[in-house]
């Protein structure tokens, strides 16, 4: 009788990790950085947000972090909004099991405004990450990386976070509009702490990003 219910037991948990079902996210990113909140040095011609690159992934890929290097993917889009790089980067990743899905969200061509972004994801790939550049730039970009959406009670039903400035360390200019200037070798990733972004209080907020379980 026991060894039949151990039986059971495993033919419905087997069952239960096959028809785990992905759930849906809503993320809410909203962009407030704009020349009322962030005066110093504003851009003429305004600033804009490139279109956001999102995935879903497991514990072994890294979009960014802080004190690493800069991948090609990342450099090109912190450096000009450019994605190609980037994609390939995470194809390879796909291909690897790493990250699930690849998801593509709009730009903002003029801030602040929002970007809405609805995405699948796994109890296998768990994770979220996201990037886009802080235009006109020389190589700064915000984002959140391997942001957990699953935890020991299932997955979170509304999360927020801040969203901050960061540096790519590719580029040494320090003026949205700067030369283009390589920094050669590349300098690590690091939170960006010019006047640009910063007060007698610290850092100041890019913007929010909410993430809210759909289904
Ligand atoms: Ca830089």
């Amino acid at each position: 009788m026991v060894r039949l219910l151990l039986i059971l037991m495993i033919i419905l948990g087997f069952n239960a990790s096959v028809f785990a079902q992905d759930v849906q996210y809503e993320l809410d990113i909203e962009i407030t950085w704009s020349s009322d909140t962030h005066p110093f040095d504003w851009p003429e011609g305004g600033g804009h947000m490139s279109g956001v690159t999102a995935i879903t992934h497991n514990d072994r890929y890294v979009l960014f972090k802080d004190g690493y290097t800069a991948t090609s993917g990342l450099r090109f889009v912190a450096e000009r909004g450019r994605v190609r790089v980037l994609r390939s980067e995470l194809e390879e990743a796909i291909d690897r099991g790493w990250v699930k899905n690849m998801i593509d969200g709009s730009g903002i061509d003029k801030v602040p405004d929002r970007i809405r972004v609805t995405f699948p994801i796994s109890e296998t790939h768990s994770k979220f990450s996201f990037l886009t550049m802080i235009a006109p730039s020389p190589d700064w970009f915000i984002g959140l990386s391997a942001v957990n959406l699953r935890d020991d009670a299932g997955w979170r039903k509304e999360t927020r976070y801040l969203l901050w400035a960061w540096d790519a360390g590719t580029n040494s200019g320090t003026s949205y509009t700067s030369k283009n200037d390589p920094n050669q070798p590349a300098e690590s990733i690091r939170l960006l702490a010019t006047p640009h972004f910063l007060d007698e209080a610290g850092l100041k907020k890019v913007g929010t990003a909410t993430f809210k379980l759909i289904q």
